[in-house]
């Protein structure tokens, strides 16, 4: 018996082993994760959507209605507005709740989602929705507390803002000076984005309880002027505040913005578009010209560059800031792209927007597309950035996404 002892402690080891990284690594196991959300499918093994870009990216989320927005909690689970009104949660406890009065009518609905920078202790997180108020359609920011998968002490932000079929702006982010950024639309009525005191085409600027900063330029919430209809912002390492900007519609669709933005100046729309210049206004940093369509929505800094997503371009776009050059990055593979956001471990993930009835649906659309550290292969800054980014973050990364 004595010879066998030390076989019978080996096969008991090996079996350990064996059983930890089945459980660890088996998809059965992961997808336990999802069990609350229904009509959502987490894809856990690698998607790729022709051999070309084979473990460039990756689906992590299929099967959304109109997504406009995606926010990462601590714990690697995900926060997506839908703009039918759905606020859904992805992950660990996942649920699925209709935000109040949210109405969704052409690009209107439940638009932008934001955490309050102290989040983990306040549970407090920022929404903007199209609503319908006695005066009409409106769009609105709101704060509620979330807690025990339920929105609760409900505050208004900010009201009244000009709505439309069109042009309803949406994005609300915290800048690195703790106040929220919220952007909107002209609402179809371009010359009110020129009015300082009206809420339509700017960058509005706010406290987190909705009270105005002392140090606002025009004594309101107004912070940029002069836009038609902003759907990203983002700030770049140093803390400059960029966006980008829908141009013209119709027929003659075109002179997309990227835009620099400084507090309190006017971005020129609709008196000048494109290269025009004129005094008091900002020209764009770039713009897609007269004949070409980024159709720009949300936008995410890392590393260097500016990404925005591309609804009309079909296409991920990516303006080096010190080279000054625009990349065309994914043209036409997923899309249309609603949305570009950092995510843990530094990785890229987009939103795409095909659901909307602008767009052709693909199998498994709406998606949660990561942007894995390959695609930036041949890109050696970018590679050698990834790589130590990964050795950093990924164990975290990894474990808590999947
Ligand atoms: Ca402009």
């Amino acid at each position: 018996m004595k010879i066998y002892k030390p076989i019978i402690i080996l096969l008991t080891f090996a079996i350990i082993a064996i059983a930890s990284f089945y459980l660890l690594y088996s998809p059965k196991e992961r997808t336990t994760l999802n069990k609350n959300v229904d009509n959502l499918k987490i894809i856990l093994s690698q998607n790729s959507t022709s051999p070309q870009d084979e473990e460039k990216t990756e689906v992590i989320v299929e099967n959304l209605n109109i997504p406009w927005e995606i926010v990462f909690l601590s714990d690697g689970s995900m926060l997506i507005t839908e703009r039918a009104g759905t606020l859904k949660k992805m992950g660990n406890n996942g649920f699925e709740i209709q935000v109040p009065n949210a109405v969704s009518l052409g690009e209107g609905g439940l638009l932008g989602l934001a955490l309050h920078p102290d989040y983990e202790n306040n549970q407090w997180i920022y929404l903007y929705h199209t609503t319908r108020t006695n005066a009409g359609l409106r769009n609105i920011v709101e704060r509620y507390k979330l807690s025990d998968n339920q929105l609760t002490e409900r505050k208004v932000i900010m009201e009244n803002i000009p709505a439309a079929q069109n042009h309803n702006g949406g994005r609300i982010k915290f800048g690195p000076d703790g106040f929220l950024y919220i952007t909107t639309g002209d609402a179809q009525n371009s010359n009110s984005a020129q009015d300082k005191n009206s809420l339509a085409g700017k960058i509005l600027r706010l406290k987190d309880d909705g009270s105005l900063p002392e140090d606002n330029p025009f004594g309101n919430p107004v912070y940029s002027y002069g836009h038609r209809n902003v759907q990203g912002i983002t700030w770049d390492s140093q803390n400059n505040l960029w966006a980008t900007e829908h141009g013209r519609s119709g027929a003659a669709s075109g002179y997309d913005e990227l835009n620099l933005i400084r507090k309190g100046a006017n971005y020129g729309w609709p008196q000048i578009q494109g290269d025009q210049n004129r005094e008091g206004m900002e020209s764009s940093v770039i713009n897609s010209g007269a004949t070409n369509t980024w159709a720009p929505s949300g936008m995410a800094y890392q590393n260097g560059s500016i990404f925005f997503a591309g609804l009309r371009g079909e296409a991920l776009y990516e303006y080096e800031i010190d080279s000054k050059e625009l990349k065309t990055h994914l043209k036409g593979e997923f899309g249309r792209i609603r949305n570009i956001i950092v995510g843990p471990g530094n990785d890229l993930y987009i939103l795409t927007n095909n659901t909307d009835g602008r767009g052709t649906p693909r199998g498994g659309d709406d998606k949660v597309i990561k942007i894995n550290s390959s695609f930036f292969e041949g890109d050696e800054k970018k590679s050698l950035y990834f790589f130590k980014m990964h050795a950093m973050f990924s164990p975290s990364a990894n474990v808590n996404l999947n």
